[in-house]
């Protein structure tokens, strides 16, 4: 078929190389032509294939959402088109709490940068795992995140070396992306959820990483029930770069039934008189570090 332009996904995402899956289930090794920003894993793409196992991508489909890491400098993608969002956590090693509450922004604002003109924009789904729930501490750690569930965040606890089966039904049939900090028991799931992945990921860290200590791929596995699995690097920190006033307000669900409340039409939740938010935050039912949170990214935005 050579010349042909085919229709595929991204499966993997290592620096200027790409694995793309064809709609057939061919898979190209690419590049990508000319200057067109980043590449996420499962973006849909076009591609003109070189010979049976090489391609060139030539451009990307507009995407639904894009979940993605930013700063100043440069943006981070993590993956395109997702359904749902795997938020990972543990109680040990110590929990990064405002990674947690980064990555549910990111999330939330992942519809608002879908590109082009796509037919649907959709949100991505989010659920918390609190995984190693075998460990004793684990117990006052997910008191703590009931907070999450309250807000409407679908929360479940996992061990990774025991039954995973609640877990599996979220996934199934879906696009589902791993996100954490390292040591959560990332990789521990996908190797328990994918069989196969097992054998990959060891093949691309020895081939790709050697001497590195992270991973720095993204890459989908097929799940064995249907729907696949996309593993990310584990992260420390999580840049919102790329967040709005608008997009940053409407990225914290316990605000939304407040909004309008306030004294001041165009109240920043701040520490303006009257503010229905701080209010809450005052009286306990809203959580002051995720206000605090709100505050550091509001300051942020305007100095953008
Ligand atoms: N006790 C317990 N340990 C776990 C669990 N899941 C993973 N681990 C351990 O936590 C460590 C980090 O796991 P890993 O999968 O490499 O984490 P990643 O950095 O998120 O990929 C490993 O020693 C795992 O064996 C779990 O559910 N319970
Ligand atoms: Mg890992
Ligand atoms: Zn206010």
């Amino acid at each position: 078929m050579l010349g042909h332009a085919l229709l595929g996904h991204i499966a993997a995402a290592h620096g200027k190389r790409f694995g793309v899956v064809t709609e057939d289930g061919q898979r190209y090794d690419c590049v990508i032509r000319g200057k067109q920003g980043g590449v996420a894993c499962h973006d849909a793409v076009e591609i003109t294939p070189i010979g049976a196992t090489e391609g060139v991508i030539e451009r990307i489909l507009p995407r639904r959402n894009l979940l993605y890491r930013s700063d100043e400098l440069r943006s981070k993608l993590i993956a395109a088109n997702v359904d749902l969002a795997v938020l990972v956590v543990a109680a040990s090693p110590a929990p990064l709490p405002e990674l947690l509450d980064r990555c549910l922004i990111a999330t939330e604002i992942a519809a608002g940068v879908a590109t082009g003109v796509t037919p649907v924009v959709a949100t991505i789904e989010v659920l918390i795992v609190i995984n190693k729930a075998d460990l004793p501490e684990t117990k006052a750690y997910a008191e703590q995140l009931q907070y999450y569930a309250r807000l409407g965040y679908r929360v479940l606890s996992t061990s990774a070396h025991g039954d995973l089966s609640a877990l599996k039904a979220h996934l199934k049939d879906r696009v589902s992306v791993l996100v954490g900090a390292s040591g959560v028991g990332k990789s521990t799931l996908l190797n328990a959820l994918c069989p196969e992945a097992n054998a990959v990921t060891g093949t691309i860290s020895t081939a790709l990483d050697a001497g590195r200590h992270t991973t720095t791929h993204t890459r989908s596995h097929a799940l064995p029930g249907g729907g696949l699995l996309i593993d990310s690097p584990g992260m420390q920190a999580f840049g919102l770069a790329h967040l709005t006033v608008d997009s940053l307000t409407n990225a914290f669900p316990e605000f939304t039934p407040l909004i309008g409340q306030c004294r001041f039409y165009n109240c920043r939740h701040l520490k303006e008189p009257g503010c229905a938010i701080t209010a809450a935050v005052e009286a306990g039912t809203i959580n002051r570090q995720r206000w605090r949170l709100y505050r550091t990214l509001r300051e942020e935005v305007k100095a953008g």
